[in-house]
């Protein structure tokens, strides 16, 4: 990284700081992504879901600072991203079906965007201005993000001073990503849904101020063309990934050289990330649920446990193999390996339109009690908190944009993508025969739900026993191969 000091102090030498910038071009790579006209067309629904005056804001996520001059790699709040594909920080959407008054006229939707910076870009990559908001984005009206409180003044003046029984409008503001900013010195947190509301509510207040907008998770529950596209692209790189890491592993490699092949993998197929911090855990480090440190050396007969997800254009893959160091389960952990395929069989198999979200969790939680029992490792079946101890979690979330992405968890719909991942847990000094400790296993496939069967999509990667230790027998191809024809 260049020394910004050193260079700021070589213009102001030269006197250049003021010489015109270049003025670079906003290019869009690939044509892959989601069309603007699929962006408008959820902005529509979103506007059909609330009364016409009332007025939704959406808000960019916020630039996080890692230290100094530099900062962590930009995600865009989901949300945004759903309703504009606008991948750049300082941006607020606002709708309002009966219109929001930007210069002469009054529109449904404006997005506020920072104007175009040539001085800022030649260091930091040209993000997108208001005229690219419209000709690249597809956004009816943008404007300069200065004109947004203006803007709301003017939008929600007639609401100013009146009584409460005039309140005709209800203003949305969408949640912020981030929610919680510790402040130990000041002996208090700072809530920033909480913040925003009171000093809107303060600035407003005679309009019903709600936190978040209610239509938003029920939209992104169930998946349109384009993000099952999107969404099949990220989890066939991600199966590719999680080969390449089960063919690759040898003896005495480290869990973060599991995690380098496999995020290796996503990358060179096109990921632009992971959708989450890669898990690979080996023996006790399989037995914590989000274990990410990856440092321990691994060795021979430990059972290795790799939850680990590519994100493409947005959309994030949930997959977990559990598989072992030598290439060969031990008979212990082959059989606690069969109960956990056993139980996720169970809750796939559950995962029918209309069935409750919590059906595939009780349908794999049920195998994994009984089995348990008749292996001793547990009493009695039927006792919760026995099955609790060595499988704590939930067996479903929703997938998407975010890897527990949003909606309703009310029953199971059509095209809607949930992850089914039951697993096992069985630390050091569990109450049970030694011969099972640090055994970890969890499977996690994501499931589509139809309005017939369940399709498994990433089911083309090795799931019985057998069937991953066949693909670690493999060599491992000269580059990563994706396993399905896209
Ligand atoms: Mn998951």
């Amino acid at each position: 990284m260049i020394d910004r000091l050193l260079l700021l102090g070589l213009c102001l030498l030269l006197g250049e700081l003021s010489a015109p910038a270049q003025s670079f071009r906003y290019v869009v790579d690939d044509a892959d992504g989601t069309p603007p006209a699929v962006h408008a067309e959820r902005r529509e629904r979103l506007l059909r879901t609330m009364q016409p005056s009332d007025v939704a804001v959406v808000m960019s996520a916020d630039v996080r600072n890692r230290q100094n001059d530099v900062d962590y790699e930009y995600r865009q709040n989901s949300n945004l991203l759903y309703l504009t594909g606008f991948p750049h920080p300082h941006a607020v959407l606002v709708l309002c079906a009966s219109g929001i008054p930007i210069g002469s006229g009054t529109h449904r939707e404006v997005l506020f965007v920072k104007p175009r910076n040539a001085e800022r870009e030649q260091w930091s990559g040209v993000m997108a201005g208001p005229e690219e908001a419209m000709s690249v984005f597809g956004i009816d009206t943008a404007a300069a993000l200065s004109e947004l409180v203006p803007t709301l003044e003017r939008l929600l003046a007639d609401e100013r001073g009146q009584d409460a029984e005039a309140v005709s409008r209800t203003l949305y503001v969408d949640s912020w990503p981030t929610k919680k900013l510790d402040m130990p010195l000041l002996g208090r947190n700072f809530y920033l849904d909480t913040e925003t509301k009171r000093d809107l509510r303060e600035h407003f207040p005679n309009i019903d101020i709600r936190t978040p907008i209610p239509g938003l998770s029920a939209m992104r529950e169930i998946k349109d063309t384009t993000e099952l596209r999107l969404m099949r692209k990220a989890i066939n790189i991600t199966m590719a990934g999680h080969r390449t890491a089960m063919q690759g592993c040898e003896a005495g490699m480290s869990e973060y050289q599991i995690e380098a092949l496999m995020e290796y993998a996503f990358r060179y197929l096109g990921a632009e990330d992971v959708g989450y911090p890669s898990i690979v855990g080996s023996s006790y480090n399989a037995c914590i649920l989000h274990y990410t440190t990856n440092r321990r050396e691994m060795s021979t007969g430990d059972l290795i446990l790799a939850d680990c997800g590519a994100e493409y254009h947005g959309y994030t893959a949930d997959v977990t193999r559990t598989f072992p160091m030598d290439g060969e389960f031990t008979e212990d952990q082959r059989t606690i390996y069969r109960v956990v395929l056993e139980a996720q069989d169970s809750g796939i198999a559950a995962c029918t339109a209309g069935a409750p979200f919590s059906r595939p969790h009780l349908a794999a939680q049920r195998v994994i009690a009984r089995r348990l029992a008749e292996l001793g490792i547990i009493d009695h079946a039927d006792s919760a908190d026995q099955v609790k101890r060595y499988f704590m979690h939930g067996t479903s979330h929703y997938l998407g944009l975010d890897v527990h992405d949003a909606g309703t968890r009310g029953p199971l719909q059509p095209n809607t993508v949930i992850t089914v991942e039951p697993g096992i847990y069985i630390p050091e000094g569990s109450p049970c025969d030694p011969r099972w400790w640090n055994i970890g296993v969890r499977i996690e496939d994501d499931i589509l739900v139809t309005s017939g069967a369940p399709e498994n999509l990433s089911g083309a990667l090795a799931r019985t026993a057998e069937a991953v230790e066949a693909l670690m027998r493999e060599p491992l191809p000269a580059r990563p191969q994706s396993i399905r024809d896209e």
